[in-house]
């Protein structure tokens, strides 16, 4: 994320006054009057022991820019993020992805080491340029046999592909063009590249997910009177021209749902992928849990992105503090944004904490105390609640009780060192893990529809800005020799899903 810089995962909150809502969920209380002790027995073995039912999902997520490399090689064309980090000043130690983890030339030994740790689900994503280099037109066959023989290898060692199809990447033919998410042109170009994809892989794989994290490549992306931190890195006149770049993308999303589902020769599920501000309350009392709920619904990034998608509406608070700011919403373009969606993806990394408050809106976000933990990264505050909390929000607050929900990032960068031994004893990551995975677990416990959870990351990569300096990975990279190696988190991870339970 952007070096110093105030990230979406711990976003400010705008005072905004908004109904209250009432805790909707009662499935976590056993029924007074018909319980059984072997039932609670059953429930409580399950909850201490931390034990996943057997179908819940266990998987690790990458992204094509941050691994893949190989840029200039089988017809590829450069992405915004190409140029973004030849520019220099704007990642750290001037890194680019034109190598990575040269994931395009060993996929293969990566996916020994999926097995290996037993994930049977992977979550990756399509580069848009190495496909379709012009970003329109024609497709380049060579790019596309990539993910083919990538697919064909997952499915060969038993694990599920999960594709995003686009992860930040746009092919930088189309910023030339039309300044990619500036222009309305864009929802066309996405739809029809969706087609593509699916046309060609849809015989394979049955998991899609369209955009990663919208506030990241829009308003991250695009902004008023200083470079933002994200590729393109394109300051615009107004703040209304960057609520249009979202608004551009709530879109690409809809018409690539009708795209998607249009091309797919078998029945498939599409999920759209978001990073909320997630409200945590500070102690679970009646008024902080309101409290944090209302400061859900008028966070910024979830009034902006998640409510169109979800309820098919800006909510009417949010619009009235955009002001002149709000994005042209044309004739049926809200239908268009809210199509059905098979489940909704979570990326979760930290929360703010929120409390109720005798002021105007009710509640108040707090500021971390001094010496709170926190991660390799400035935003990183180890908030494990936040996951629980980003599940029950989404189905209470949104009033989505049925929307199964999986959390498609998680995880941390830390400060890791080889020992003398070669061994990576990552104790502060197994650390946060394993909080979270409660967390996770919690939800379920508590028959949240949540499904399953995909570890960020498989392995270190090019961490956006801040390039190669900070590590996600439970595999170690080494960047000179590309010599992967598994960090004790790998070890503790695969564990966990060998039990089956938070280990
Ligand atoms: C994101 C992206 C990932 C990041 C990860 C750590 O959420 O920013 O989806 O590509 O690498 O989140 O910042």
């Amino acid at each position: 994320m952007q070096p110093g810089g105030r990230s979406p995962k711990s976003p400010s909150h705008p005072g905004l006054k908004c109904p209250f809502f009432s805790n909707l969920h009662s499935a976590n209380l056993i029924p007074s009057d018909r319980v059984s002790f072997a039932a609670i027995a059953a429930t409580t073995v399950a909850m201490t022991s931390y034990q996943f039912l057997t179908d819940f999902l266990w998987g690790a997520a990458t992204s094509a820019y941050q691994i893949e490399g190989a840029a200039r090689e089988g017809g590829r064309g450069p992405s915004v993020w190409d140029v973004f980090s030849a520019t220099p000043g704007r990642v750290f130690n001037r890194n680019t992805g034109a190598v990575a983890n040269d994931h395009y030339h060993r996929y293969e030994s990566d996916v020994a080491w999926m097995v290996k740790l037993g994930i049977k689900h992977y979550r990756f994503s399509i580069s848009w340029s190495r496909v379709i280099p012009d970003g329109r037109g024609a497709v380049n066959e060579p790019g596309m046999d990539f993910y083919r023989r990538l697919v064909d290898c997952l499915l060969a060692n038993g694990i599920t592909p999960h594709i995003t199809l686009y992860h930040w990447d746009t092919p930088q033919a189309l910023e030339a063009r039309y300044g990619s998410w500036q222009s309305r042109e864009i929802v066309q170009d996405f739809a029809d590249y969706c087609t593509a994809i699916v046309q060609r892989l849809g015989d394979r794989v049955t998991h899609w997910m369209t955009l990663n994290e919208i506030v990241c490549f829009t308003h991250m992306s695009y902004d008023v009177g200083k470079t933002p931190p994200h590729a393109p890195g394109v300051r615009v006149p107004r703040r209304k021209d960057v609520w249009q770049t979202s608004h551009h993308a709530l879109l690409a999303h809809g018409m690539g749902c009708q795209a998607i589902r249009a091309a797919a020769p078998r029945p498939c599920s599409i999920v759209l992928v978001d990073n909320p501000g997630v409200t945590v309350p500070l102690t679970e009392s009646a008024a902080d849990i309101a409290a944090a709920q209302t400061a859900f619904h008028t966070n910024w990034v979830n009034g902006g992105v998640i409510f169109p998608a979800l309820t098919g509406a800006y909510s009417d608070v949010f619009w009235q503090q955009l002001g002149s700011d709000a994005p042209e919403v044309a004739d049926g373009d809200l239908e268009l944004i809210h199509q059905p969606i098979d489940a909704l993806g979570l990326n979760i990394y930290t929360g703010t904490y929120v409390r109720a408050a005798d002021n105007a809106q009710g509640y108040e976000c707090l500021e971390y105390a001094k010496g709170y933990p926190r991660l390799h990264m400035p935003w990183l505050w180890v908030v494990p609640d936040s996951l629980y909390w980003a599940v029950r929000h989404v189905t209470e607050v949104l009033d989505r009780p049925e929307l199964p929900l999986l959390i498609t990032e998680n995880g941390c960068a830390a400060q890791d060192e080889k020992t003398r031994q070669g061994e990576i004893l990552d104790s502060d990551r197994i650390f946060y893990l394993r909080q979270h995975l409660r967390s996770v677990h919690r939800a379920v416990a508590e028959d949240y529809p949540l499904k399953g959870y995909f570890l960020w990351s498989l392995m270190d990569n090019f961490e956006w800005a801040w390039g190669y300096d900070r590590r996600f990975g439970i595999l170690y990279n080494d960047y000179r020799t590309q010599e992967r190696t598994p960090k004790a988190s790998f070890h503790w991870y695969a564990e966990c899903i060998r039990q089956n339970r938070v280990v």
